[in-house]
């Protein structure tokens, strides 16, 4: 059998000024979790294996990522910093929206304006208080999807796994929302990408501790796009709003959206035997684009703000199984805040799937 090519792995420095960032949680000022070094310590735990090619990404322009959110939504997130310092908010701490345009605030109205200050909008386009906006925001949401466009472009051209180590993560962003620290949905763009570049189906796993509201959101009436998502049972867990099992699509949608909540504790052995339900679904759907994984390492036992119970080595069967369905795989970074374990949780999780991958 052949030697495994080095995986490239897409990454940039944009997300370093995406940072210093506080989160509000039960109305508590605390530090926010999603931080740079969680970039750093993947990149370093990756690049000390030999096994991966660190290449920057290419700008990709704007067009992919309008294909998925509102343009209103685009330029929210390129212009809400700039206005709050024009109007001469205070330039250091970091912008979250302080009300929130939500449905039952509307309820019959038709509501006749929205302020010019995009800072004063910002709550019609956020649906929570952990997703803090600085200078350097906009750019890193950019860098992002530009670093999952290059890794998926490495795939279509042949490479049979690459990773996107972007930050900040995706899949709660949805068509014309931001949340949960997410602004563009990385995982999102690049299956409408595939799509456009001539898929006829593309199917996105999400094995992030949460469940990808956005994501399910913005294929939630398409047939070409298959939704998988294993996450903590929303009972209990953030968003809590959606990721319910009996969350399946609509219209043609309709059985192309795949919940599978866990139970808090949930371990190796029990993560598996979802896996495996939700690989069969992806097996059935036969996509003939690759694989969109959503990899969190917040399943992970020590995860500071999640409750399953996955170990390191959990991770290389968890790359190995899905490496074994035989489809290519782009695979985008979403959460994983036990800073100390992303380096040797990603190499277990990114060297099963080459591993699995590589008899395919
Ligand atoms: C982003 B990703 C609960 C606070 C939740 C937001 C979590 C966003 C997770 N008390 N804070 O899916 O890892
Ligand atoms: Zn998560």
């Amino acid at each position: 059998m052949a030697d495994v090519l080095p995986t490239p792995l897409i990454a940039s420095d944009d997300h370093l000024a995406h940072a210093g960032l506080i989160e509000l949680a039960a109305g508590r000022e605390i530090p926010c979790y999603e931080s740079p070094e969680r970039a750093t310590a993947i990149r370093q735990g990756l690049l000390s294996t030999g096994d991966y090619a660190l290449q920057p990404p290419d700008a990709h322009g704007p067009d992919a990522i309008s294909a998925v959110h509102e343009v209103e939504l685009i330029d929210l997130v390129e212009h809400v910093w700039t206005d709050a310092v024009a109007d001469g908010w205070d330039a250091v701490r970091p912008l979250l929206p302080d009300t929130f345009m939500l449905r039952s605030y509307i309820g019959p109205m038709a509501l006749a304006a929205l302020p010019a200050g995009r800072h004063l909008r910002l709550g019609a386009y956020c649906f929570d208080t952990a997703t803090p906006i600085v200078a350097g925001t906009a750019n890193a949401a950019r860098a992002a999807v530009d670093i999952a466009l290059t890794a998926a472009d490495r795939v279509l051209e042949g490479a049979p796994l690459a990773y996107g180590l972007c930050r900040p993560p995706g899949h709660h962003a949805g068509r014309n929302l931001i949340g949960g620290y997410c602004f563009f949905n990385n995982a999102a763009i690049v299956a409408q990408s595939i799509i456009d570049r001539g898929a006829q189906r593309v199917a996105i796993l999400d094995v992030d501790f949460h469940h990808g509201n956005g994501t399910q959101q913005i294929f939630w009436q398409r047939d070409d796009v298959l939704y998988v998502s294993l996450h903590g049972d929303p009972g209990g867990i953030y968003p809590y709003f959606s990721g319910y099992a009996g969350e399946r699509g609509e219209g043609r949608g309709e059985g192309a959206n795949l919940n599978l909540p866990l139970a808090a504790g949930t371990d190796g052995e029990a993560y598996l035997a979802a896996l495996n339900d939700g690989l069969d679904a992806i097996a059935r759907f036969d996509p003939d684009g690759p694989l969109v994984l959503s990899l969190g390492f917040d399943t992970y036992h020590a995860d500071p703000i999640c409750n399953l119970a996955l170990r390191t080595d959990d991770y290389a069967r968890i790359g190995g199984r899905i490496g074994k369905l035989g489809v290519s795989v782009v695979a985008l970074q979403e959460g994983g805040y036990a800073v100390d374990a992303l380096g040797v949780n990603a190499v277990a999780f990114l060297g099963g799937l080459r591993e699995g991958l590589r008899d395919r």
